[in-house]
């Protein structure tokens, strides 16, 4: 999820025509550029809240690696959802689309990755940021104890951050997913994968996969305990 420049006028033609044709109204109609002023509010909320809670990763990442003399996190990526998979994801969802719509339905507009050397570090800062007073934790899903059939492993939590303006402050959602360098390697084979359209023997390419996730957990246990005998 790297974040790359956009050229602001272009991402605003193009939000415009997506938010238009959701719509189903010209692109210079009333709705649509009143929904898109509010839209492109959110999505600047979006990108204050991701910043937020980054920050508070790097501080944990910081002070763990003098206490633990080594950095838990390895890296971190972000993005805010481009509109047309928010759309996409409402209309899977049989909501409509609307910002009122969005910001109840979809959680995981603002999405952070922390890629974590060992699967304690995982629990260990999901745990600290858990307990961080302006944080709310929304939901849990934990995929590493109970990975998903296809071998998914993942430590998932929706939190909801305040975001401070100079009228008040605005409480937005922040989809956390935490993996380590195995599980993150894996997922992102995965996921390129899922968005192939001819994919040959798809039965013995998800054995195959479903086999290399149970490779990586169990890579992942082992440098764990490897690290435990030398802490
Ligand atoms: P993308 O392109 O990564 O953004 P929720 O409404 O939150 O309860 P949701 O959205 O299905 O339900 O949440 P869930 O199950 O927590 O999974 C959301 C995200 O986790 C996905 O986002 C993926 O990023 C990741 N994920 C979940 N399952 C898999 C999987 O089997 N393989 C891989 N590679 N990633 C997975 P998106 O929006 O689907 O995609």
């Amino acid at each position: 999820m790297p974040q790359k420049k956009i050229n602001k006028t272009e991402e605003y033609k193009s939000m415009r025509s997506v938010v238009a044709k959701a719509l189903g109204e010209d692109t210079d109609s009333a709705v649509v550029l009143e929904t898109l002023k509010d839209f492109r509010w959110h999505m600047t909320l979006y990108h204050c809240a991701i910043r937020e809670v980054q920050t508070k990763f790097e501080v944990l990442d910081e002070e763990l690696s003098i206490s633990r003399v080594r950095n838990p996190i390895d890296h971190i990526e972000s993005r805010v959802k481009t509109p047309e998979s928010i759309i996409g994801k409402l209309r899977r969802g049989g909501y409509e689309f609307s910002v009122k719509s969005m910001t109840e339905n979809l959680n995981d507009i603002a999405g952070i990755r922390v890629i974590c050397q060992y699967v304690d570090d995982i629990y260990t800062v999901a745990d600290m940021l858990s307990k961080q007073d302006d944080i709310s934790v929304i939901k849990v899903k934990d995929y590493i104890k109970n990975s998903k059939p296809n071998g998914y492993r993942s430590y998932h939590m929706v939190v909801e951050v305040p975001v401070f303006f100079s009228e008040r402050k605005h409480y937005v959602r922040v989809e956390v997913q935490f993996r380590t360098i195995a599980m993150d390697f894996w997922a992102s084979l995965e996921h390129d994968i899922k968005y192939k359209k001819e994919i040959p023997d798809p039965e013995v390419l998800a054995k195959d996969l479903k086999e290399c996730a149970d490779i990586a957990h169990s890579l992942d246990a082992r440098m764990q305990a490897i690290r435990d005998r030398i802490l």
